[in-house]
């Protein structure tokens, strides 16, 4: 299953490892074939090639549109050797065999992630170099296809010692060359259903490239890995690890649902903090600083927040790296970090500091997909946002100004909180967060149980007495209501509509309750 490798054709975007890789093949006596800029790469390294136009006898036209869509191009791929009718085309054509394919596509991924608009996307979905791929991965039997400078060495390697490539290499390939198609695909088709303001795309293919293998998946018998799509800018699957132990399938997880909530908190108006346990935050605060946000982030429920992820709106500083550092925490995730700040957090080895670059946009467009047995649920990312709402107070008193303040504070905190979500809050500090719970009383108790845990532990009155409380959904009695009112609520903001609104109105207003609701529900499972 050895074959000598005669011929090869080059036609790279990305030309890393590209002159050494083709000066062994030449050097081996293998002809090189190449397209536009790589040919251009190459002769400039002194190697001699032959343009693909000369093959072809087709000039590239239409700014490189089609170079290689040809019949030279794709018969050469596609040909079976042992066939006699297919080597009796090859001969009449005048086709030549290309035995070794080496190509990677226009950066499609990189491009929508750069923020460019449509015509430039549009130029990046490179048409030639798949079909190319496709063909080459197909004729495996005949032809090694290159998609991964990473393959070069051991493609130069084989060929060095045997004089070509073996078929258990030529397969490897080909599964890593369909792959790459079938992502890149999934790119594209992603990218034109949300411009077509649809969440996903008609034909599911969700595919991203394999970021590592994780140890294990949420449980040690379970095995994992980590896939990144391509789709944001910065958050969790962008982020560079500065320092600590490699991240677990369950701090990715939960830092992930850090990062995004703590991206709610616009950075230029207020510092904030959010500290993650399980996906659900146990405290989230804003404040002067980051360091003071923290401190308040953590009265919430410092039991729960050992262990946490840490994720800040700001610039890491040195103050609140300090304050983190204190105990014991899993993950910090940040846009940034000041030179004393790593410094503090390299004293905890194991700690994993994780930089972005920047925040998550609340409001951006995404793609959710959940696995279920046999099937895949796909929605649009939750991008709701308490700021774009439509308040209505439909009880007698209005909120007052700082009750209005702490009622969205709570809102944007519980769109973050597992249903059934409650979320106490007082001077834009979370004071008692109830969450997952198959009972909205129950999670209203659970916060306020909590919250008093809190304060007698730190020898106080329970801070949700005087509070702004927020439900994720509507209140379908007025029992939930009414066990906020009992742990001292004053303020509630909620969905609405229930068909007992009006008793859960009543039943405010009986009690001297301000109310608002959002008209949005932000329902997480
Ligand atoms: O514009 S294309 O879709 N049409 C083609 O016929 C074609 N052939 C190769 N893109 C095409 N390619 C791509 O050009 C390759 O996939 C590779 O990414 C790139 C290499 O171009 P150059 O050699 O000019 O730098």
């Amino acid at each position: 299953d050895r074959l000598p490798l005669r011929r090869a054709l080059l036609s790279v975007f990305d030309k890393s490892g590209l002159v050494e890789f083709a000066r062994g093949l030449s050097e081996l006596g293998v002809e090189l074939l190449s397209t536009g800029g790589t040919a251009k790469a190459l002769s400039a390294a002194g190697l001699a090639v032959r343009d693909v136009s000369d093959v072809t006898g087709f000039p590239e036209i239409m700014d490189g549109r089609v170079k290689t869509l040809h019949p030279a191009v794709h018969g050469g791929l596609l040909g079976i050797r042992a066939d006699p009718a297919h080597a009796a085309a090859m001969e009449a054509h005048g086709i030549q065999g290309i035995d070794l394919l080496v190509v990677n596509l226009y950066p499609f991924e990189e491009t929508v992630a750069s923020g460019a608009e449509a015509p430039a996307v549009i130029e990046n979905i490179d048409i030639g170099g798949p079909a190319m791929i496709r063909a080459g991965a197909k004729n495996h039997a005949y032809v090694a296809v290159a998609t991964d400078p990473a393959d070069y060495g051991a493609i130069l390697e084989a060929v060095r010692e045997g004089q070509g490539t073996d078929l258990s290499l030529r397969r490897r390939l080909a599964a890593k060359a369909f792959g790459l198609t079938a992502s890149y695909d999934g790119a594209v088709s992603a990218w034109f259903a949300a411009k077509a303001g649809e969440g996903a795309p008609a034909r599911a293919s969700f595919s991203g490239t394999l970021a590592g293998t994780l140890r294990y998946g949420e449980n040690p018998h379970q095995s994992a890995a980590f896939y990144r799509t391509g789709e944001v800018r910065a958050g969790v699957s962008t982020a560079r690890q500065v320092q600590g132990k490699e991240l677990s399938y369950n701090n990715i997880n939960d830092t992930d649902a850090a990062f995004e909530l703590v991206a709610e908190f616009d950075p230029q108006r207020t510092a904030a903090v959010a500290i993650i346990k399980h996906a659900n935050p146990c405290g989230v605060a804003e404040g002067e600083s980051l360091a003071q946000a923290y401190g308040r982030a953590l009265a919430c429920d410092p039991v729960s927040a050992f262990g946490g992820i840490v994720a800040l709106n700001r610039r890491l500083d040195a103050a609140s790296a300090a304050e983190i550092v204190k105990i014991f925490t899993e993950v910090i995730i940040a846009p940034e970090a000041d030179e004393e700040a790593i410094a503090l957090v390299a004293a905890r080895k194991n700690l994993r500091l994780l930089l972005t670059g920047g925040l998550p946009d609340p409001r951006a467009r995404g793609t959710l997909v959940k696995s279920v047995a046999g099937g895949l649920l796909v929605q649009s990312r939750d991008a709701g946002h308490i700021d774009d709402l439509d308040l209505k107070v439909v009880t007698r008193r209005a909120p007052t100004a700082t009750e209005m303040a702490d009622l969205k504070f709570a809102f944007r905190v519980a769109k973050h909180v597992k249903s059934n979500a409650i979320v106490y809050a007082r001077d834009l500090a979370t004071v008692g967060i109830g969450a997952g719970q198959m009972s909205r009383v129950d999670s209203a108790r659970i916060a306020a149980r909590k919250a008093q845990d809190a304060a007698s532990a730190a020898g106080g009155e329970p801070l949700t007495r005087g509070s702004a409380v927020a439900s994720d959904a509507f209140f379908p009695f007025a029992d939930g209501l009414l066990s906020a009112v009992e742990a001292g609520a004053t303020a509630v903001i909620q969905p609405g509509g229930s068909m007992r609104d009006e008793e859960v109105i009543r039943a405010a207003d009986e009690h001297g309750i301000a109310m608002v609701l959002t008209g949005m529900r932000h329902f997480r499972h």
